[in-house]
């Protein structure tokens, strides 16, 4: 009798516990699962995110069904409005009376059945250059290499309460010097560990070579975690690279999630 109640007992503790777990994990994961987004960068990327995965939009017909949505619009990391969009060659945004409204600066643009957390940021100077030489050096790089771009910026990318600092170095297309080696790298420092996103080193061929610059930081899924949108400017602009980046803690790494080439 007393062992029979001891298994009723059991097994109520353990169906509570199931139902627990469904509560608590089921219903986020059915929330996260309903999340879904359309974000526009610059004027060569359109990305779609539904049900957990991550699509380029790039047919004539599916950006033509985008058109005179109404978006969250971004310039240069900064929020700008919300305004229509109209695709032809580029982005043209409208305001509620369909006046045309200049687009003028980096475009970020989203629409979500969620508020996304866009960060922001700002390029700050690298007043420390211990992290760029050592960089430059595991790379075989000089380490009088000048630049063309040399920044960082500090972001709480895991969100554990300490700024991560993220540097951006590239001597692409230089003008008034000729370097052997053109070179773009992207990292990121953590408990004085380096993490690359991007890494691109090749001869000089005289404007090669693609130069980054940091699009956003921003929880581009609603998950919790940050992403950052890293984009590479060709020398010539119809050449945009944009990159979706987030960090895989099992590879202890950053990874591309979704980019436009
Ligand atoms: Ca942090
Ligand atoms: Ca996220």
């Amino acid at each position: 009798m007393r062992d029979k109640k001891v298994y009723i007992t059991l097994l109520i503790i353990l169906v509570a516990f199931f139902v627990v777990m469904f509560v608590v994990f089921g219903i986020n994961n059915i929330k996260s699962s309903k999340n879904n987004t359309t974000i526009i960068v610059g004027e060569n990327t359109i990305w779609n995110y539904d049900k957990r995965r991550w699509l380029n939009i790039t047919s004539r017909g599916s950006i033509d069904k985008l058109n005179w949505k109404e978006y969250n619009v971004y310039l240069n990391n900064e929020k700008f409005g919300k305004y229509s969009l109209w695709h032809d060659d580029k982005w043209y945004a409208f305001d509620s009376k369909k006046n045309a409204v200049m687009l003028d600066g980096n475009l970020l643009a989203y629409q979500a059945n969620f508020d996304m957390a866009i960060m922001k940021t700002e390029d700050e100077e690298i007043d420390d250059r211990t992290y760029v030489d050592s960089v430059l050096e595991e790379n075989n790089l000089s380490l009088s290499s000048q630049f063309t771009a040399a920044y960082k910026r500090s972001v709480d990318f895991d969100d554990d309460g300490v700024a991560e600092d993220f540097y951006l170095i590239s001597n692409a297309f230089p003008m008034d010097f000729d370097p052997e080696m053109i070179f773009s790298i992207v990292f990121m420092v953590k408990n004085e560990k380096i993490y690359y996103l991007y890494n691109d080193i090749s001869e000089n061929r005289s404007f090669n070579g693609c130069k980054p610059f940091f699009t956003t930081f921003l929880d581009a899924d609603n998950d919790k975690k940050y992403e950052v949108i890293l984009s590479c400017a060709g020398y010539s602009t119809s050449t945009q690279v944009d990159m979706l980046y987030k960090f895989n803690k099992d590879n202890d790494a950053f990874e591309i999630v979704i980019s436009n080439q």
